[in-house]
């Protein structure tokens, strides 16, 4: 091949793409066809973020979704891209979003034998000013029989049930991260091929980590006094932390994934669960965290400390507190909540547990 050749192929003609990966990662037709499904999903979801300004896509779609929140047109079509991706697969039987009350039990003539959570379009609250975004989903293998009729049962499961989970981050460009549960691999979108190809992996949170830790602080007079003084110590320390926080959970955990740090939404005053949601944020963003060598724990959470990944949601729009990162910074957090703990089992008046 000539030089110039292989100058206008980017000097690639081994190119790792996402599909290749897939391919060799599962052996299952269904799963393969479905993760075909879902990257591209994700790259018509990257396309209209992209094209959001120009298209007039910015704004409010003038509803509220089942968790209250105000619902934005991007919300909206990038549920539809993922519903229609994922129905047209025929490897699902139980989709759950956000963006949806009910979960869809996928009709019979088209049904296959996963079942996906996901969130099309999470941060929305940074769509209109244009700052990252992403979509979260996680895999699960229905335990209904193939001749039965699927049910929410099948996908209200423990975190540890993940067949697959991942995330796509629309940022500076589109990296789509990926656990099959033997290793974290981030791929990045090369627009000029239309493909994901892979860019590092195993993705491993870093052995010197960046001291960084990341929540909204604005909640800080509504956390309980353990949190606060796990945040105190992280700001406090010389040299103290750098607070990083974007305010979508996909770019947060994304950084924290490369760079090493702490990511938190405890609960608080106002949501005495904490805010985001079980099936679709905290299961797929915790298994990730996990197979990259991190913990993911609720903290202190229906009285005791609890690993998000062992909780079995009883609603398809359950939320919990979320705490992840690297191991030794978590572990400081648990510290402060084990040292409460001890402290209000000897105290009448176990103020540092109240919310109220
Ligand atoms: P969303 O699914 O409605 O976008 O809400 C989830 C988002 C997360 O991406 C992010 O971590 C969190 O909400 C930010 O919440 P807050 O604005 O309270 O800091
Ligand atoms: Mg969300």
């Amino acid at each position: 091949m000539a030089t110039k050749d292989i100058d206008n192929v980017g000097g690639d003609t081994d190119t790792k793409t996402l599909q290749r990966f897939i391919i060799s990662a599962t052996k299952d037709i269904q799963l393969t066809l479905l993760m075909t499904s879902i990257q591209m999903g994700c790259k018509s979801i990257a396309r209209a973020v992209r094209k959001a300004g120009i298209a007039g896509l910015y704004g409010l779609h003038g509803s509220e979704n089942v968790s209250g929140d105000q619902v934005k047109k991007l919300d909206v079509l990038s549920d539809e891209i993922f519903v229609n991706c994922l129905k047209e697969s025929h490897c699902c039987a139980v989709l759950v979003s956000e963006e949806r009350d009910d979960p869809i039990i996928v009709e019979a003539a088209k049904a296959g034998k996963y079942c996906v959570a996901f969130d099309p379009l999470d941060g929305s609250s940074n769509i209109d000013c244009n700052v990252s975004t992403g979509t979260i989903f996680a895999i699960y293998e229905r335990i209904s029989a193939s001749d039965q009729s699927p049910s929410v049962t099948d996908i209200l499961r423990a975190g540890t049930a993940i067949v697959a989970a991942g995330y796509c981050m629309y940022g500076s460009a589109t990296d789509l991260v990926l656990t099959f549960g033997h290793g974290v691999h981030r791929f990045t979108l090369d627009p000029t091929l239309g493909e994901f190809i892979h860019t590092q992996g195993p993705v491993k949170l870093p052995a010197k980590p960046k001291h960084i830790y990341s929540c909204n602080e604005g909640n800080y007079s509504l956390w309980d006094d353990a949190m606060r003084a796990a945040v105190d110590a992280f700001k406090h320390q010389d040299p103290p932390y750098a607070a990083r926080y974007v305010g979508s959970m996909v770019s947060d955990v994304h950084r924290t994934l490369l760079y090493g740090g702490i990511f938190l939404y405890p609960a608080d005053r106002k949501s005495k669960i904490g805010k985001l949601r079980v099936l679709y944020e905290g299961f797929p963003m915790a298994k990730i965290v996990e197979d990259a060598g991190g913990i993911a724990t609720t903290g202190l959470f229906q009285g005791k400390i609890q690993r998000v990944l062992d909780l079995h949601p009883s609603n398809v729009h359950d939320r919990c507190p979320i705490i992840l990162g690297t191991p030794s910074d978590v572990q400081r957090v648990l510290d402060v909540y084990a040292q409460v703990i001890s402290k209000a089992a000897t105290d009448p008046k176990p103020k540092e547990l109240a919310l109220a």
